[in-house]
Order: structure tokens, then sequence, then C-alpha cells
């Protein structure tokens, strides 16, 4: 009888030595609230703003980022306004999301974090200048956010500023200036 309950003991202490479930120990894993915005590196001026040549084959890289950071991958659902066309007049590069001339999604990967901060996590929206031959004039896109969810079924509002405020660097526009 001693050693069973010796054994008994043993179990339990077992069972709950190895316990270690978070949420059953009422230690639950929250995320803050956050919000999706372009980032504004180095400049004051929103929406961002750049201009480029039609011919210019440097990619424009506008950074999409969550600056609380996330716990999943984040899907941002954008959409495209202005005169420039997709697929004439520029086309785009959406890691882990999709394109068309209305617009799409694009992917911010979890742990994405830049060097020299801890939180952060983000993605590069490529915007590519096409060069069309044709005297067609300087065209204008914008990019602007529409909503943003992660694997975990978080909303993330869009843009930085309080609901009812301004609403800061949900938008980005480039500017293609025509060269021929
Ligand atoms: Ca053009
Ligand atoms: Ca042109």
């Amino acid at each position: 009888m001693k050693r069973f309950l010796i054994l008994w003991c043993a179990g339990l202490m077992f069972a709950s030595c190895t316990d270690l479930d978070l949420e059953d120990q009422t230690i639950k894993l929250i995320e803050l609230p956050g919000y999706v915005a372009f980032a504004n590196t180095g400049g004051t001026i929103t929406p961002i703003e750049r201009t480029v040549a039609e011919t210019s084959t440097a990619v424009q890289n506008l950074r999409i980022e969550v600056a609380t950071g996330t716990l999943s991958d984040v899907t941002v659902t954008y959409s495209f306004s202005g005169n420039a066309a997709f697929g004439t007049d520029f086309t785009v590069t959406t890691p882990g999301g999709t394109a068309t001339a209305a617009g799409g999604t694009i992917v911010i990967k979890r742990n994405q974090t830049p060097a020299g901060t801890t939180d952060f996590d983000f993605v590069n929206l490529g915007i590519h200048a096409v060069a069309d031959g044709v005297d067609d004039g300087d065209k204008s896109l914008t990019i602007t956010l529409e909503s943003a969810a992660n694997a975990d079924g978080k909303t993330f509002a869009v843009g930085r500023g309080a609901p009812g405020s301004t609403i800061y660097l949900k938008s980005a526009r480039v500017i293609f200036t025509d060269v021929d």
C-alpha cells in the first residue's frame, strides 16, 4: 500500500510538472492593438510620394509594416487608383500576395524585423516603372491600404492615427514621369 501511495504521488507530480500549457495556467498570450502602415523612412510627407522616370529600372520599395510586430503572418489588402495603368505604366512585386489592375494582397511575414528594432515586422511592396515608348504624359499611382488581418484572425487598423482623427501613412503615391 505504501509503495502504491508513493507511485501515485510521483505520478501526480509528473502530471503537474509536465503541464506547461500556458493557456491552462490562465496565462494568455495576447497581441497589443496594432496597425499596418507605410513606413515613412526619412521624411515627414504623408502620403508618401515618389517620383520616378518611366524608364527607370530602379525598384521603388515601399515598406509596409506592423509597428507592434505580429504573432503570425499578416495579409494586407491594398487598392490601386490614379491614371497609371497596371501592366502598361507599372508592375509590382508583392511577396506572398497577388496583384491585379484594381489592387491585391501582400503578406508581412512574422519576424521580418529590421536591424536596430525589436518589434517591427515588414514587407516591401516593389513598384517597377514600365517604359512604353509612347508620349503618354506623366502618370500617377496611389496605393491605399484597405485592410489587414493575421493568420490568427486578428485584424489591424490600416494607417496610423486614432479613429476620427487624421489617419497617416495609409496611402503612398508614385508619379511616373513621361520621357517620350
Ligand atoms: Ca507611361
Ligand atoms: Ca511614355
